[in-house]
Parts: C-alpha cells; sequence; structure tokens
C-alpha cells in the first residue's frame, strides 16, 4: 500500500520478474486490486494509490502534484508550474533553465511560459504563444530530472534520541 506513483506495481512487477501489473508515470494507473502470483506459493496484491484522509495544505498539495501524486490536470498546469518557478527560485536554481536555451528567462509565470513556448515552437494558430502547451513541457523536463535535482520539502535534521551518549575518541 502507499500513495499513488511511488513504484508500488514496478516493485512487484520486479519481485515477480515479469511485468504482470500495468505501470505508468501518472497516478491512477491501477485502477483494480489484482494478486500477482511469484515462485514458492507467494503471492502479492497490487492496489491501487491510497491517500491520507482530510485535506491538505495549499503547499503540500502542490508539492504532491509536482511528483504527479496528485493528478496535475486537476490542480492546474499553469499553476503548478508557477510553485516550480517559485522553488528554482528558492533553491537559487534559476540557471536550470538554461536547458531551454533563453536568454534571460523571465521570473513571472507568464513571461517564462511565453518563452518556454517560444523556444519549443509551441505557437498557437494566431501566432501567440501557447502557454498550456509550454506548461506540460516545463512539467514533463522536471519529472524527468531535466531540471536539475529539487528537493521541495523542507529538510529539517531528524532530532537526536535522549539517551544518545556521543563519545569522542
Ligand atoms: N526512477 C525510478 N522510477 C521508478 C521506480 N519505480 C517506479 N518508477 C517509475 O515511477 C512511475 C510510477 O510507478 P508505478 O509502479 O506505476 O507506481 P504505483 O502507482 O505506486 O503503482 C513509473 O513511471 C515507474 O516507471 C524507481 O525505483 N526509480
Ligand atoms: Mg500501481
Amino acid at each position: 500500500m502507499g500513495v499513488p506513483n511511488v513504484g508500488k506495481s514496478s516493485l512487484i512487477n520486479a519481485l515477480a520478474g515479469k511485468n504482470r501489473a500495468k505501470t505508468g508515470r501518472t497516478p491512477g494507473v491501477t485502477q483494480h486490486q489484482q494478486w500477482i502470483k511469484l515462485a514458492n506459493d507467494i503471492e502479492l496484491l497490487d492496489t491501487p494509490g491510497i491517500m491520507v484522509p482530510g485535506s491538505l495544505d495549499k503547499e503540500r498539495t502542490l508539492r504532491l502534484g509536482l511528483c504527479h501524486i496528485i493528478k496535475q490536470k486537476l490542480l492546474g498546469t499553469t499553476y503548478l508550474c508557477e510553485y516550480l518557478l517559485y522553488q528554482l527560485i528558492k533553491n537559487d536554481k534559476l540557471d536550470k533553465l538554461s536547458h531551454y536555451k533563453i536568454e534571460n528567462p523571465k521570473t513571472d509565470i507568464t513571461g517564462l511560459l511565453a518563452q518556454v513556448a517560444e523556444a519549443r515552437g509551441c505557437i498557437k494558430p494566431g501566432g501567440e504563444p501557447d502557454s498550456e502547451q509550454a506548461s506540460l513541457i516545463l512539467l514533463k523536463d522536471y519529472s524527468d530530472g531535466k531540471l536539475g535535482r529539487l528537493i521541495l520539502d523542507e529538510a529539517e535534521p531528524a532530532p537526536l534520541p535522549e539517551d544518545l551518549n556521543i563519545i569522542w575518541v
């Protein structure tokens, strides 16, 4: 069991040594429970992903969307790109946008998506940049690691156990 799109079905396939369970890069690929037989009388049950009940705060929702744990189209791809841009700025990684060979990438999402659209030839019939298409490109490139590694969570050091004794030698 686990949240969507973390590799549950892929792990079962790896253990089974064959591709019995359907896998894919978006959440909701596994729609039904499916028993998969391994050797030696062991069966594994593949299940659709489960989410923590209740509502999540806005930022957690966006983080899960960027990782394809919540469907991106449900949240809005432009909105997700805006959060991705915020994360690139916050982590001092705007230079990763050099992937698109854009001179002076804009730091507002409307401007940036127009630049990506032009760089990738996504132009609507009237000649306007297709920002929707550009947002899909940006999100896919992030997922594929083409914009570098970006940790979305705030990483806090784990507290040390109270009874820990450190002996310096
Ligand atoms: N990089 C990487 N990708 C993985 C790994 N395991 C699964 N994936 C990919 O993650 C995506 C989701 O995998 P899937 O098995 O369908 O996840 P599920 O929804 O939890 O069953 C697929 O595109 C897999 O190819 C892994 O160990 N490393
Ligand atoms: Mg699955």
